[in-house]
Order: C-alpha cells, then structure tokens, then sequence
C-alpha cells in the first residue's frame, strides 16, 4: 500500500512520536497488519492493523470487545501487582480527535486500528513440550480472569464456532460448486461428512443445556501467543474473537496448531501427525489453572475437543476451496484444498489415541486432588 495513505491513516492515532515508516508485518490469514516504528529514539513502535471488515462486520462491536478485553487483562496484571503492563497485555491507541475512539474508517472505507507494538517479543509456529505447560498454564488463566469481566461481550463473528453452522455451509458450497471443484474433492467430501454427526456434540449438550458458554479466546493458534527471550509467554494477542463460546474453542484450536507435528498447510500428510507430548504438557498447565472452574462435563469432553478442531478447520478450509477461495488468503490456487487434507489428516490422528486422551485427563485431575 502507498506509504501516503498509510501516513494520512497513522496520523490520525495519538502516537507518541513522529511516524518514521510503516512496513508490512505478520502472517494472519485475515486482516493486514503494518510495523510503524518512530523518527526519535527511545519512542515506542507500533502495529497498524487494517481490519477485514468483510469478515468482521460490526467494526463498532468488535472494538468495543477488544477494548474492554484489553483494560480488564490490564486491570487484573496490575491488581496483582505486575509492574508492566505494556508488556504483558495489549494497549489500543486512541484517535487524536477522540480519545474513546480507537478506529477510524479511510475514504476507501476501510478500517484502521493501532496498539502499542511490545519490544522483544516474538511469536512462534511451533512450542515444545516446555512451553507447552506454561502456553496451558496462560489460556487457563486467561479464561479465568476473563471470567468476570463486568459487561457481556458480543459475538464478533456470529457462530464462528459452531459446527453445526459450519456444517451447514460447506453443504451449501457443495451445492453451488461455485468453483467447478466438487468432483475433484467428491471424495474427500463424502469422508468428512461421515464424522458430522459426532463432531456436533457440543451443540448438542448445548441445546441440552449441560454445556455452559464462557468468554474464550476463540483463535488460540501458537501464532497468537507472544513470547520473551527466554521463552517465557508474554501475553495472549489478537482478541478479534474473544467471545462467549465453549471452553473445547480455546483447548481444541490451540492443540491443533501446536500438537501437530507439522504446519497447518503440510503438503505432505505422512508428516501430519498428533504429538502426544505437546498434548500432556499444555493439558497438564492448563487443567491446573482450569480445573477449579470448569464443570465435569467440560473436562471429560477435551478430547472431543481436540478432534474438533482440526475437523472443523478441515470443514472451513473446503468450504473455501467450494467457493472459490473467497475467505482464506491463500498463496497458491490448491492451498486451501492441501490445507483441508493436513487438518483431516491431523483430525484422524488425534481420534487415534482418544482413549490414551481420556486416561491422561483422569491422571490429571487424581493428581491435583492429591
Ligand atoms: C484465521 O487471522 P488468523 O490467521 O489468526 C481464522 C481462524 C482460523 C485460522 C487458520 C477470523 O485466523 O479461525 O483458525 O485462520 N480467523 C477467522 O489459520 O476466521
Ligand atoms: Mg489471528
């Protein structure tokens, strides 16, 4: 984009300092993101965020979310004493003209937001069985200090997680068949679909009204993780999903990524497979900050989350192959066909070892009684 536009957008936020430059940063599949750093010496760099409001329709809603995720995580990091909040949360920038507004919409009709950009930080791909602890350790209390968070937060993405919902539309795109590409994948299809009804469980005991919703991270991918030097995490990022939903969202998609001994997009499924360490040392953190909290029936049904996330990712990455590739970025025309099968594959090794699963999760819990 023309570092004009850019400029006229950037100055629109109360930054402190001079803009210096914006250069194109990250790799979110959604929205685009720019690393703005500053002319003066000793001034903070920042994230400018252009936000896919195809996908995130309610611009308004969803920064309303953010922001009252954002001040609450700080609130609680600084109730119980930590000293840098900057660093360990994220911290949205204003506009000049308003300071309780922190979007502004270009004449293009795009929308633009800025935060504070945390030094020394990184984000991962991939953990290991150590960090894998503290990551559980960091998604179990993030849910719980989001748990009393004073105001209802909105659905960002109405159904975002719902497999029925998903279900439903890759159904339509089979019908369609906008991008002439069913029969190529007819087989694939038919083999996803076998599994539906198992993977809709949790709308099911939803309807049944034994499975609560709690405000959950809703995309917890390792990417969304920031870590320190010493691989230590610093914060969790991107809450364009934070919303109420099943607890089964934030272990389900965390495990995906992370517990897959490949990346999302693995042309090569021989290297797909579940890793059962990564699974023990995030389950193990995270039931330890969880437990106390979370009802019987969402601890027995962790490893009918882990299957359903990569089998959802599978159902929405085909959807999109369906439809044309209207929704993913994609970096060649198979990607999002050669994504559907890692996920499928990734989802039939996690259904592999389910009992193994289900034995881990009692060890857990015997063993935080003790
Ligand atoms: C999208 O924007 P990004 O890359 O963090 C998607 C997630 C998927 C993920 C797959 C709003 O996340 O749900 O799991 O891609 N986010 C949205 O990589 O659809
Ligand atoms: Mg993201």
């Amino acid at each position: 984009m023309e570092l004009d536009r850019l400029n006229n957008i950037i100055d629109q936020f109360a930054i402190d300092g001079t803009a210096a430059g914006a250069t194109p940063f990250g790799k979110g599949l959604i929205n685009d993101s720019y690393k703005v750093t500053t002319l003066e010496k000793g001034k903070p760099e920042y994230m400018l965020q252009r936000i896919n409001h195809l996908i995130f329709q309610d611009v308004d809603l969803l920064m309303n979310n953010i922001i009252t995720v954002s001040n609450h995580i700080r609130q609680h990091y600084i109730q119980y004493g930590g000293t840098d909040p900057e660093r360990h949360g994220l911290t949205f920038i204003p506009l000049k003209t308003d300071s309780n507004k922190y979007y502004t919409r270009d004449d293009q009709g795009q929308y633009w937001r800025m935060m504070l950009f945390i030094a020394d930080s990184v984000t991962k791909s991939e953990v290991t069985p150590e960090n894998a602890y503290k990551v559980g350790v960091s998604f179990g209390t993030f849910e719980k200090v989001l748990a009393d968070i004073p105001v209802p937060l909105g659905e960002t993405i109405p159904n975002f997680h719902n497999m029925e919902f998903r279900l439903k539309q890759l159904q339509e795109a089979v019908e369609k068949d906008a991008a002439n590409r069913l029969s190529e994948t007819s087989d694939l299809v038919n083999d996803i679909l076998k599994d539906a009804v198992d993977m809709c469980k949790g709308e099911r005991l939803y309807r049944e009204g034994l499975l609560p919703k709690r405000i959950c991270h809703c995309d917890t991918k390792v990417d969304n993780l920031l870590f320190d030097k010493n691989d230590n995490v610093l914060c969790v990022i991107d809450f364009d999903t934070v919303m109420p939903n099943f607890v089964f969202s934030d272990i389900g998609d965390f495990l995906r990524s992370a517990a897959n001994t490949s990346c999302e997009d693995e042309p090569d499924l021989d290297k797909v497979n579940f890793n059962l360490s990564i699974f023990h040392s995030f389950i193990q953190g995270y039931l330890e900050k969880a437990s106390a909290f979370l009802l019987p029936i969402e601890i027995e049904n962790i490893p009918y989350a882990t299957q359903l996330f990569p089998y959802m990712q599978a159902v929405r990455f085909l959807t999109d192959y369906l439809n044309g590739d209207t929704y993913y970025k994609i970096s060649y025309p198979e990607h999002n066909l050669v994504r559907t099968r890692a996920q499928f594959k990734l989802y039939q090794s996690v259904k592999a070892h389910s009992v193994h699963m289900d034995a881990f999760i009692k060890e857990c819990l015997t063993s935080h009684k003790e």
